[in-house]
């Protein structure tokens, strides 16, 4: 057998340059681990001064700022694109046309990476899935990385040379250019619109989503939602989740004559809901798949229980803020789309309906393409006042309208979040409001008035402790 020394390595490698295209974290990432490797890199962004451009490896000698390069990328052997970035932009669709191959950073990792791979995608709860099911991990005992669109990119996962899994959080984005990932164990815990108007229509994210399962080892479904089932051979191991009693071996809730609900395997019963402090419907399954993952993962049931009575949840999703003149209010701003924002109005709405109570909702920012008629039926049930904000914010309102609005619920344009706390206080003043709680879950993206969701979120909890202090 011949072997390579280092110098020849990286002729042998440098005779295919590897161009990243867009240089945020995930592409810095890419540098820094294939310039290691020894391969030839080069890279390219839109901006003419990339934040990371200082942080790249001296031996990328080739930066072409300002556009991305197309005739840089007809030089590829290989282009790693950043996931932000659309297939269709119109270098990387002629770079494919003369089929050179694009993939992303994740691509790089499942190809590199030696442990077992937890893979989860999903419209919504990603982040708190994937969350759980690595603090699950760390209180077993198990040396584990947690990754990917969860703000970590993937590769930096492999420095730690002791990890024994790895947890990654995926998105449609990273999905598109992934084949074959091999996970341990995959799932796409639900669907609903989302990134529409970067893959088109509901079957285009649905194929993107879907990538995740190839080549897993087994699969976690959602009995709710007929969408997170795959396309795999029947005899590939499986666990299913739900809110109705479940079959053997499957995780579901069994409610007590009592009304008391518990998560349940099979017919055992493993937890009252009431000893979580993750709250809602949608909690209880985002809990359950947890378990069901880290089943498949080869978690020990004791300690991930354990773990779910610790585990509070993550900010801006969902999160109480504070009580002002008697009014709840709460930061939702991780709701980007209208299937989270159906699970907060939900989730919310029946916690204050038996109090008569009804939610304020703070809509709006940039709709990306949704149909937000889908709100209709959960804003009739439970909210007697919507408030716009964002760029939006008007075909928002004519989709609410088009859809059978009530009558009874009053609509506000607002344009920004100062100007909704101002109508705020004008509508909570009178009684007839019937306003116990204020929400912001605006079922947008935020980037039209905030540098991401945290910055909106924070922003609301500032007014609503000024609101507080009576500033
Ligand atoms: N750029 C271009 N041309 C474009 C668009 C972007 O050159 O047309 C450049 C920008 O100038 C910038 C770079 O590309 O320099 C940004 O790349 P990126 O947007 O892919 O961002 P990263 O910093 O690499 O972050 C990405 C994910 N971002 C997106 O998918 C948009 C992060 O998810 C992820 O945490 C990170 O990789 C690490 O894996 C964020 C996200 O918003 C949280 N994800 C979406 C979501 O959750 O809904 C999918
Ligand atoms: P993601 O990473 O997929 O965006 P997060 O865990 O950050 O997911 O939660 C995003 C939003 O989805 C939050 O507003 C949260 O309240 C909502 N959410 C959480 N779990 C669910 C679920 N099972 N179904 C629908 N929405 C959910």
């Amino acid at each position: 057998m011949t072997t390579l020394n280092a110098t020849e390595t990286l002729l042998h490698k440098g005779s295919g340059l590897q161009v990243v295209v867009g240089l945020g974290q995930s592409g810095l990432s890419v540098a820094n681990y294939l310039t290691k490797q020894g391969y030839r890199v080069a890279v390219t962004d839109n901006q003419s001064q990339p934040a990371l451009a200082d942080q790249l490896p001296a031996a990328v000698d080739i930066r072409q700022f300002g556009a991305i390069d197309a005739e840089l990328l007809q030089q590829a052997a290989r282009i790693i694109i950043s996931p932000g970035i659309s297939l269709d932009t119109d270098a990387v669709a002629a770079a494919r046309r003369a089929n050179i191959p694009v993939v992303s950073d994740i691509q790089l990792f499942c190809e590199a990476c030696t442990v077992p791979i937890v893979a989860i995608t999903g419209s919504n709860a990603k982040s708190t899935v994937t969350t759980l099911v690595g603090q699950m991990a760390a209180d077993a005992g198990v040396n584990v990385g947690v990754g990917g669109n969860i703000g970590v990119p993937a590769l930096t996962l492999l420095a730690n040379p002791n990890m024994q899994l790895a947890v990654l959080e995926l998105s449609s984005f990273q999905l598109e250019t992934v084949s074959n990932l091999g996970a341990q164990v995959a799932t796409v815990l639900n669907m609903s619109p989302d990134h529409l108007d970067r893959h088109g229509d509901m079957l285009g994210y649905h194929q993107a989503k879907h990538r995740i399962f190839q080549g897993a080892k087994s699969v976690v479904i959602n009995r709710e939602d007929a969408l997170t089932r795959p396309l795999v051979a029947d005899n590939l191991p499986r666990l299913s989740t739900g809110i109705h009693a479940p079959d053997k071996g499957h995780y579901g809730l069994i409610t007590d004559p009592e009304r008391q609900i518990y998560l349940a395997r099979g017919t055992e019963r493993l937890l009252s809901a009431d000893k979580l402090p993750i709250k809602g419907r949608h909690n209880l399954l985002n809990a359950q798949a947890a378990l069901a993952l880290g089943e498949l993962a080869g978690l020990p049931l004791d300690s991930m229980l354990n773990t779910l009575q610790q585990f509070t949840g993550l900010e801006h999703r969902c999160q109480y803020v504070a009580t002002a003149a008697g009014i709840d209010y709460f930061n939702d701003s991780k709701g980007t789309n209208i299937g989270s924002t159906m699970a907060a109005i939900e989730g919310l709405g029946a916690v204050y309906a038996p109090k008569d109570g009804k939610l304020l909702l703070i809509l709006g920012g940039q709709g990306k393409g949704q149909q937000f008629g889908e709100l209709t039926p959960f804003i009739n049930q439970y909210v007697s006042q919507v408030l716009f904000i964002g760029e939006d914010a008007k075909q928002i309102e004519q989709h609410l309208r088009a859809a059978k609005l009530s009558d009874e619920v009053a609509l506000h344009q607002c344009q920004t979040l100062e100007n909704a706390f101002a109508t705020i206080q004008q509508v909570t003043i009178s009684s007839l409001s019937q306003v116990q709680a204020v929400l912001l879950s605006p079922a947008c993206a935020s980037f039209d008035q905030f540098s991401g969701y945290a910055a909106r979120g924070e922003h609301f909890s500032q007014l609503v402790s000024q609101l507080e202090k009576g500033i």
